[in-house]
């Protein structure tokens, strides 16, 4: 797209809260420049001091936000095609995990590869995020667990943003399972792998915030302290994985450090959806991991809406819990397991899902935002929602790049 460009829509979804549901904006015109929303409205009150820049016009086609993936693990080696295989012969989960398969068989696949393997075998994902207007992905380590590989994990999660037009934003999940070298010593790998790690990577720049896993398969509440602990000492944001699975008080203990976003969070209670409340947490639903594990407990999304919780949605993109490359299957799912409206899907792949991620300058579209867009042959965005399995992107703007 050129520096200064003016697109033509019948309908763009801004998603700015206001009165008119997903922000609509009928008949608009949209000027870019220099890879920023610089004027947003109908058509005729566009000013004159546009008229001589280079237009576009999308016609009938609708123009919202590019997508935003908030949860992901993209980067890791192998897969786990008979794991899954395991869990419809009867195998739970859990029971694979305990006996050293599922994650930690990642990490070994994971410790294995190099960081240029790593970095080609997600860019296969990536490349399926973007195909469906993905502007922006988080990506986080976690299949390490030792120094060297999580460090290899995160270098190949920046060079992705290298190798491709997306933005990227890295997690450190260091405290994602325990290691077979510390299984009868958890406390161990916290305090001298998991937290030394985080302090080089942190070193490196190859650290936008640290996550954790509270989980009895993983680590408990304290254990998770200690790691948030070091987070805030280094001023870097923290987010959970927590109450996927049981309910430990992980979302309450994220919101107390005023964590981005709390995710999966299937069995979060109302004392937790409140603390998330209070301390501005959002609530990451995770639909592709509930309908692979085949989880019956849908998070509690009535109370979510009640208290005011931001409500975001992600793919969880990983080799076990949720082999899902598809944020649009993703809103599907939201919709139709958890009851998301197609708003709220889409709002939770725009506007809150960069707020999970600590951004304010993507997720709507608005004068001084990047110009991240997506153009789409739908008439409605509801159908972003309701078709399944289909892809009706036009275009990806990512930056004001086409
Ligand atoms: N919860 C998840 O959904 C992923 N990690 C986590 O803590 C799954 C990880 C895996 O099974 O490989
Ligand atoms: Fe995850």
């Amino acid at each position: 797209m050129v520096k200064k460009s003016v697109l033509f829509s019948t309908r763009v979804a801004t998603m700015v809260h206001g009165a008119e549901p997903y922000g609509m904006v009928k008949d608009a015109a949209l000027a870019v420049d220099g890879g920023k929303v610089v004027w947003i409205g109908p058509k005729e009150a566009l000013p004159e001091k546009y008229d001589d820049w280079s237009a576009t016009d999308y016609g009938d086609r609708l123009i919202t936000p590019a997508l935003i993936d908030a949860h992901t693990h993209v980067v890791f080696g192998g897969n786990r095609a008979v794991e899954f295989e395991m869990r419809l012969n009867g195998a739970s989960y859990e029971e694979i995990a305990r006996a050293g398969g599922g994650i930690l068989s990642t990490v070994t696949a994971t410790r294995l590869a190099s960081e240029d393997e790593l970095l080609a075998d997600a860019l296969t994902r990536v490349d399926a995020l973007l195909s469906e207007g993905v502007s922006c992905i988080e990506v986080k380590s976690g299949y390490g667990l030792d120094t060297d590989t999580e460090l290899k994990m995160l270098r190949s999660a920046r060079r992705i943003a290298e190798a491709r037009p997306v933005r990227v934003k890295t997690s450190f999940l260091g405290a994602h399972a325990v290691p077979p070298e510390y299984k009868a010593h958890p406390d161990d790998y916290i305090d001298n792998v998991c937290i030394p790690t985080l302090r080089r990577a942190h070193e490196e720049g190859l650290v936008d915030a640290v996550d954790g896993f509270c989980e009895g398969i993983a680590f408990n509440p304290a254990q998770i302290a200690r790691v948030f602990d070091v987070a805030k000492e280094l001023d870097l944001p923290v987010k959970l994985h927590a109450e996927q699975l049981s309910n430990l008080g992980g979302a309450a203990l994220a919101a107390s450090y005023g964590a981005l976003s709390a995710d999966h969070i299937e069995y979060l209670d109302e004392a937790g959806v409140a603390a998330m409340a209070k301390a501005g947490t959002v609530g990451v639903l995770l639909p592709g991991a509930f309908y692979t594990l085949h989880e019956t407990q849908v998070p509690p999304v009535d109370l979510l809406r009640q208290y005011g919780v931001p409500i975001s949605l992600a793919t969880d993109c990983n080799p076990g819990s949720s082999p899902l490359t598809s944020l649009l299957l993703t809103m599907n799912m939201a919709c139709t397991l958890f009851r998301l409206t197609p708003e709220e899907a889409l709002t939770g792949v725009t506007r809150h899902a960069a707020q999970a991620l600590g951004l304010d300058d993507t997720g709507k579209i608005a004068p001084g935002q990047r110009a991240d867009l997506a153009v789409w042959d739908v008439e409605h965005p509801a159908e972003l929602s309701y078709r399944i399995g289909f892809n009706p992107l036009h275009t990806r703007i990512s930056g004001g790049s086409v």
